[in-house]
C-alpha cells in the first residue's frame, strides 16, 4: 500500500528504470501552476529515487483545466476529485484548492492508500486540521506519507538559517519577529473573490500569509508557540461581486456587491516556550509590498535575517565576534553546500520563488523512498491552525493573551 505503481511501457521508456511515481493534483489555479512546475522540474536535477509523472489534473471546468494540462505536461484531466483519487496511475493526491476542501479531499486520499501533498493552510479550522492529522497518522502506519505545502521552509536560505539556530550560532533566542506584507486588496473595487469569503478560505491575511510566518517562526526557532496577542481588522467591509458569483452571495443594498467576512490584516505578538517573544503582522494591505516576506531572529551570540525579496541571500552578525568589526554581513546562499544548492547552478548564479515548489517536491519524493514522514508534516499543520485559532480568538477578545490549545 502506498508503494510506487509499476510503470507502464510507455511510461519505462522514458524513466531510466526507476519506477514512475503518478502524481494526480486537484486545483490548476496559481498554486497549481506553482506545484506543476516543481513536479515537472524534480527529476531533471535531482537524484531520486522514483521518477514522478504528471499523470492527471482535476478542475471542474472541463475546458479550462484542459488547457492547463495542455500548458503545463499533465497526461489526463479529471473533473471529479474523487475519479482522480481512484485512479491506478495515482500515487500522490496533491490538493491545491481553496482551504474549504482540503480536509474531505486529503482524508479520502489517504483511505484510498494515497500520499498527500496539501497546500497551506492545512484546513480552514482546527477540527478538520485535527482529523487529517488523525487520518495522516493512521495512513502512516500502511506506509503512507503526507506532508502540508509551507514552501518558505525550502528556500535554501532559510534551511540554512535554521542549520544555524540548531548549531547554535545564536544562542538563546529572546526575540523573532516576522511580517508578510501584500498590497493586492487595496483598491476597494478588487471583486470578492473566494479568498474573501471564509466559508472557502477560512480566514484572510491570517489563514492565507499569518500561516506561512507562523510556521517560518516555529520552525526556524524550534519551538512551539505557547499563547498570542492581536488585533485583525477588515478594512474594506464589503466588494463587487465577481463576475459569474454564485448564488450564494447575496448582492448586499441592491448593488452587486458582497460582504467579506475575512480578515485583511492581523498583528499580533507570542510567547515561544522558551520565553523568547514573537511579534508578527500579515496584511494585504501595505501599499507598494507586493510579497513582502522579512523575519528576523535575535540571539544572545547573534542574529539572522531574511527577505524574501533577496531570497539567495542570509544575513548574519556574529555577536562573539569583537564589536570593532562585527556587524551584520551578507551570506550569498549559493554555494553546492548550501541546502539544496548541490543539484542547481555554479556559485552566484542564484535561485527563486519556483525553486522552493523544486525542493519541496523532492524531499516528499525521497520521504516516500524511504517511508519516513517529511517536515513539515499534518501535525505541523495543525500546530500552525491551533496558533491562528488563538490569534482570532485574542483578537476577538480585544487582544487579551489567548494561550495556544495543545
Ligand atoms: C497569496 O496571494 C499567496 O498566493 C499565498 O497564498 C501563497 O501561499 C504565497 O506563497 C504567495 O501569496
Amino acid at each position: 500500500m502506498g508503494q510506487p505503481h509499476q510503470p507502464d511501457e510507455a511510461e519505462a521508456d522514458t524513466g531510466a528504470g526507476k519506477p514512475a511515481l503518478g502524481v494526480g493534483m486537484v486545483g490548476y489555479a496559481f498554486m497549481g501552476a506553482a506545484h506543476s512546475q516543481g513536479w515537472r522540474t524534480v527529476g531533471r536535477v535531482f537524484d531520486l529515487p522514483s521518477r514522478p509523472v504528471l499523470a492527471a489534473v482535476c478542475g471542474r471546468d472541463r475546458g479550462a483545466v484542459r488547457a492547463m494540462a495542455d500548458r503545463h505536461g499533465w497526461a489526463a484531466v479529471e473533473t471529479d476529485w474523487r475519479a482522480l483519487i481512484a485512479r491506478d496511475d495515482v500515487d500522490v493526491v496533491d490538493i491545491c484548492t481553496p482551504g474549504d476542501s482540503h480536509a474531505e479531499i486529503a482524508v479520502a486520499a489517504l483511505a484510498a492508500g494515497k500520499h498527500v501533498l496539501c497546500e497551506k493552510p492545512l484546513a480552514n479550522t482546527v477540527e478538520e486540521a485535527e482529523a487529517m492529522t488523525r487520518a495522516a497518522h493512521e495512513a502512516h502506519a500502511r506506509g503512507q506519507i503526507s506532508m502540508v505545502g509551507f514552501n518558505y521552509r525550502r528556500v535554501p536560505a532559510t534551511s540554512l538559517a535554521r542549520a544555524m539556530v540548531a548549531e547554535g550560532r545564536l544562542g538563546l533566542l529572546r526575540h523573532v519577529r516576522v511580517t508578510y506584507l501584500q498590497d493586492w486588496l487595496v483598491d476597494p473595487e478588487f471583486p470578492l473573490t473566494w479568498r474573501l469569503r471564509r466559508e472557502q478560505a477560512g480566514s484572510g491575511a491570517l489563514g492565507d500569509l499569518g500561516a506561512h510566518i507562523v510556521d517560518l517562526a516555529q520552525y526556524l526557532a524550534g519551538e512551539p508557540l505557547l499563547g498570542v496577542s492581536a488585533l485583525t481588522e477588515t478594512f474594506v467591509r464589503e466588494r463587487p461581486l465577481p463576475a459569474g458569483a454564485t448564488s450564494g452571495l447575496s448582492a448586499a443594498g441592491g448593488s452587486a456587491r458582497g460582504p467579506v467576512t475575512v480578515d485583511d490584516a492581523a498583528l499580533f505578538t507570542g510567547r515561544f516556550a522558551s520565553g523568547a517573544l514573537a511579534s508578527f503582522e500579515a496584511t494585504r494591505f501595505a501599499t507598494g509590498r507586493k510579497n513582502a516576506l522579512r523575519i528576523e531572529l535575535n540571539g544572545e551570540r547573534g542574529s539572522l535575517a531574511f527577505d524574501l525579496e533577496r531570497l539567495n541571500e542570509l544575513s548574519y552578525h556574529d555577536h562573539t565576534e569583537p564589536g570593532t568589526h562585527a556587524g551584520f554581513r551578507r551570506i550569498l546562499v549559493t554555494e553546492s553546500e548550501h541546502p539544496y544548492l548541490e543539484a542547481w547552478w555554479p556559485p552566484g548564479h542564484g535561485l527563486g520563488y519556483e525553486h522552493t515548489f523544486v525542493h519541496q517536491a523532492r524531499d516528499l519524493v525521497q520521504a516516500i523512498a524511504a517511508g519516513r514522514p517529511p517536515t513539515p508534516s499534518f501535525a505541523d499543520g495543525l500546530q500552525v491552525q491551533r496558533v491562528l485559532a488563538a490569534v482570532e480568538e485574542s483578537a476577538a477578545k480585544n487582544s487579551v493573551y489567548t494561550p495556544i490549545a495543545v
